[in-house]
This record gives C-alpha cells, structure tokens and sequence, in this order.
C-alpha cells in the first residue's frame, strides 16, 4: 500500500500545500489505493525536510516530480501513457510553471500579507504548547519570507506579484479553453497539478488577495477545479 505524509486536509481541501495536493490528486486520478497520514511532524522524517513525500515497499521518495517519476515506473503511465510527446512537453512545461512560480505567489499571498498570515497561523500552529506557540510561529514565518525573497518573487510589489500569477492563469485558463481536462476526456498529471494549486485559490474562501481576485476572472479555470473536487474528493 502507497502511504502518503502530508500536512492534513483544512476546510474541502485535502491539503494546504500544493504539492501535497496535487500528489493525492493524481493517486485518486489514477485510482491506486493509498493512505494517508497528517501532520507537520511527518517533516522531520521526510528525506528532504519537505512535504509530501510517500513510502511504499519500505522505500521512501521524497518531491512530487520523483514521486510522480516513481508511481509510472512502478505502477505503469496510468494518467500520462496516452499523450503525445507535444503534450508530454506541454506537461512537462506547465508544470514547473505551476510548481516554480504561479506557486510562489501563493506563498506571498499567505505568509506575507498579515490579514492572511493570522489565519494560516492558527492553521499550522494552534496546537503548539506553550511557550513554543510564542515564537515558533514567527521564526517560520521569518524562514518562509526569506525563501520568498530568495526565489525572487518576494522582490515584487503585491500588484506585480498578482500580474505575474495572472500571466500563468491565463496561459492555464487558455490551454484548458472548454475541455473537460487539459488533453480532453481523460485526467493527466497535469491536471492533477493543476488541480493542487488551483484548489488552493478556489476553494479555500477564506483567504483574500489581489491574486485571488485575478483568478476569479477564469470561469473555465474555476469550473474545472469545482469538477475534479466534486469528482475525485467531495465523496
Ligand atoms: N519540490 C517539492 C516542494 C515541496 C514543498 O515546497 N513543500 C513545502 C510545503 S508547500 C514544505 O514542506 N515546506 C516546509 C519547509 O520548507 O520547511 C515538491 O515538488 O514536492
């Protein structure tokens, strides 16, 4: 059996991180049997300090490119087989768009601006005893903005920061037009993906942000993520 260590599911969405997110997606994409198990103390036996990563056969893989890597090597190209190698291309591009820079903007969204910053706190750190929730909670903060600014994206104003995510939604929302998924009737692993971070903007209400705001503008884009949540994670 497939285990899969993630943070843990908040409100509809099976994860916060869109990494977590788009690796369950694709086991229920493509329908192998898994467990899960949550938590961010799971961090400090991941192979990489990250989540997610899963274990199968005692063998752990860390990073959800390998573990992708991993699942079609073991389990057979369930979501990828039929695509063409423009496609596989196309896969391969869209993805390290989402994964390298739409999701950064996510980041800045949540750790940066301080109305969204309370309510990932009490999130990820409610639980911490005391005196830990004094201090912890800021020096992960300080740690995650200083990834944000390393990256690059936390160099950017929120206006820019929320042009830059508009120019990746628009190359998703016009690569997905009126399909049912990306490449047509079947789920690849770019829909899962996509299906990780779009979860985040879509259907996590309670966060507000200029970025947000820009997404709302993609109905296809917001149609599709509500299809997949409805198909694959609302049961
Ligand atoms: N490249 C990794 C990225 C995973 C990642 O960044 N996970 C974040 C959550 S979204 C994490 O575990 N962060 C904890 C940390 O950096 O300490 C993947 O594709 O799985």
């Amino acid at each position: 059996m497939i285990e899969l260590f993630k943070f843990g599911s908040v409100g509809p969405v099976c994860d916060p991180s869109p990494f977590c997110a788009k690796v369950e997606a694709y086991l229920k994409m493509a329908n192998l049997p898994y467990e899960t198990h949550s938590g961010t103390e799971h961090m400090q036996n991941a192979p990489k300090g990250k989540l997610p990563y899963i274990k199968e056969d005692d063998k752990l893989i860390a990073d959800s490119s390998f573990i992708f890597k991993y699942l079609k090597e073991k389990h057979g190209d369930i979501l990828d087989g039929h695509l063409s190698d423009e496609q596989k291309a196309t896969t391969h591009a869209y993805m390290k768009m989402i994964d390298e820079n739409l999701y950064w903007t996510i980041v800045h969204s949540r750790w940066q601006l301080d109305h969204n910053w309370i309510i990932l706190k009490d999130w990820f750190f409610s639980t911490l005893p005391f005196p830990l929730k004094l201090f912890v909670p800021g020096m992960v903060r300080k740690s995650a903005l200083k990834g944000l600014k390393s990256h690059g994206m936390g160099r950017h104003s929120d206006a820019e920061i929320a042009e830059i995510g508009d120019w990746d939604l628009r190359a998703l929302s016009d690569l997905l037009a009126d399909k049912e998924y990306f490449f047509g009737d079947h789920p690849s692993s770019l829909d899962a993906t996509a299906y990780g971070i779009l979860a985040q903007m879509y259907l996590l209400k309670d966060f507000t942000a200029p970025i947000y705001d820009k997404a709302r503008k993609y109905k296809n884009l917001m149609d599709y993520t509500n299809r997949i949540h409805d198909k694959y994670f609302a049961a």
